[in-house]
């Protein structure tokens, strides 16, 4: 029986996508490291140090822990201050019609995120009380694919893993929802995975499917 839903949260819930590889791009053109959008891409999900290895991959010089921690100091200064633009405008299509009949219906939600903005987003959508529970990367040691942001949310939510499901766009989000043992919903590129359970185009689909497992 699905008693809850684990919502990412860039890709799903919103698209800072373009927001993220804003600031990336500008330490990259200060470092003179090339970076572009499949780059960029491959940080989807990925928590900021792990995405500031890739990006120093493509680097001529070696970086030290100090150096690297600045870096993504900086990195999340120039991100947050385009945050400020986030508005109520930015929630993807069905996001808050869907969420707020799930919550009519008696299921717990939560956001299981990478990002240590999560609340400061959710707070700029002005959406952060459609959630009984937001775990983010605050609260974890090990990021996407590791299974902890996930398995932390359903703790908090006091539902057993097998009765959680995942709604994630990204591959990390999706073999993290494999190693949790919870029913994935792939939307955008996760769709196209072969992993994916349950391929959806839109948000909206969840409602269907939580009505068809559960009858
Ligand atoms: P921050 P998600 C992830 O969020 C983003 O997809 C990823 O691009 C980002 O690097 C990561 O959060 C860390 O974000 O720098 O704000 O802590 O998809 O897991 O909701
Ligand atoms: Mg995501």
């Amino acid at each position: 029986m699905i008693k809850g839903l684990i919502f990412d949260l860039d890709g799903v819930i919103v698209s800072t996508d373009d927001l993220h590889y804003m600031a990336w791009k500008k330490i990259a053109l200060e470092e003179g490291i090339p970076f572009d959008k499949s780059i960029n891409h491959k940080l989807r999900g990925v928590s900021r140090m792990a995405s500031l290895e890739i990006i120093l991959s493509k680097a001529e010089k070696a970086y030290t822990e100090a150096e690297k921690i600045k870096l993504a100091t900086i990195k999340n200064n120039y991100y947050v201050a385009l945050l400020e633009q986030l508005s109520q405008n930015d929630i993807l299509p069905q996001v808050v019609p869907t969420l707020t009949k799930l919550r009519k219906l008696g299921y717990k939600l939560a956001i299981g995120s990478s990002s240590r903005n999560s609340k400061k987003i959710l707070t700029k959508l002005g959406i952060t009380d459609l959630f009984d529970v937001i775990v983010d990367g605050n609260d974890i040691i090990n990021s996407k694919p590791d299974p902890e942001v996930f398995l932390k949310a359903a703790e908090r939510l006091g539902l057993d893993p097998i009765e959680c499901v995942v709604i994630e766009d990204a591959e990390s989000g999706i073999e993290a929802s494999i190693q949790s043992h919870m029913i994935s919903f792939g939307i955008g590129e996760a769709s196209r995975f072969n992993k994916t359970h349950f391929p959806i185009k839109n948000i909206a689909e969840i409602l269907n499917v939580i009505h068809h497992q559960n009858t």
